[in-house]
């Protein structure tokens, strides 16, 4: 399966993001908790270059929560910092408005020597599409400020939030890189949602699916799909979920298509249990 994706709105983001660069204090790396090495943008440290950065790993509600707290210490081992956080929910936002403060001390007891309080601590919010970066400014904000949506592509352009009588926020498009050089990158970007359906092959990329997860949560494959017998191969593992959910088409066969999605839907809304795809110890 060879993913290779770079419409042209990604180096219009990539533009976007360098011009607007020297007008922000931070830069808020937000990664998916499921997938923080697949999900970082590799030009990130080149395109940031020495702007202070938070990295969050959101989406950890989704997660496998003994993997995300070592997902936890190696960022904060390696960046200095990492929160994890839930922006359906709310869970960690609170952490990241006092980290941003204490990142910006320096600055903001400067600003207010200077009787300038009401210039606001700029943050910019990047990372690869569908990651959450929307309906994490629209939590921080506390209502509806941004438009969301359950596939990449939802953010077109810009734009300025203020959060609160101290901080601002740009929300920016997702950005991918120009190609995957390991192709399970692909793969984990495309069970997470980061690359447009339609361009990727929904039966491959649910059969690498099932056999991640037969591979490294057995169990909860298991339970969700009534499967005793995990040794007989994915093949036939899909073949009795399709059966077992009655996905026939006319003739008798069974519908693949059908049974892709389905499973690709069911993992990404977390409806077969909390699943990491990549382990710290594993990079
Ligand atoms: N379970 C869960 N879902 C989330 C979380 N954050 C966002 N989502 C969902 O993920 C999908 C994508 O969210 P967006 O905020 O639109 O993502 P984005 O990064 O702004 O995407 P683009 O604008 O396309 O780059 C939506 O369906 C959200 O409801 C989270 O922490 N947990
Ligand atoms: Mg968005």
């Amino acid at each position: 399966m060879n993913i290779q994706w770079y419409p042209g709105h990604m180096a219009k983001t990539k533009r976007l993001i360098k011009e607007n660069l020297s007008l922000v204090d931070i830069v808020i790396e937000i990664l998916d908790a499921r997938a923080p090495i697949s999900s970082r943008n590799p030009d990130i440290d080149e395109m940031i270059e020495h702007k202070a950065r938070l990295v969050v790993l959101n989406k950890a509600d989704l997660s496998d929560p003994i993997i995300n707290k070592q997902w936890k210490n190696f960022f904060n081992t390696h960046y200095s910092n990492g929160i994890l956080i839930n922006s359906m929910m709310g869970q960690g936002i609170d952490e990241i408005i006092k980290k941003i403060e204490k990142m910006m001390k320096d600055k903001l007891e400067y600003l207010a020597h200077r009787g300038r309080k009401n210039k606001p601590i700029r943050c910019m919010i990047i990372g690869i599409p569908n990651v959450g970066k929307s309906t994490f400014i629209n939590r921080i904000v506390g209502k509806t400020s941004v438009k969301t949506g359950n596939k990449p592509g939802i953010t077109k352009g810009k734009q300025w939030i203020r959060i609160n009588e101290k901080i601002e926020l740009l929300d920016t498009p997702g950005i991918l890189w120009p190609k995957f050089d390991d192709q399970n990158i692909g793969l984990r970007l495309g069970w997470i949602g980061s690359i447009k359906d339609e361009i990727l092959d929904q039966e491959q990329l649910a059969f690498h699916l099932l056999t991640f997860l037969t591979q490294n949560y057995g169990d909860l494959i298991k339970r969700r799909y009534k499967i005793n017998n995990l040794s007989k191969g994915t093949l036939e593992i899909f073949n009795e979920i399709a059966l077992k959910r009655g996905f026939i088409i006319k003739g008798g066969e069974l519908d693949y298509q059908r049974t892709a999605e389905m499973i690709l839907d069911e993992f990404r809304k977390g409806k077969i249990g909390k699943i990491s795809l990549e382990r710290p110890d594993k990079t």
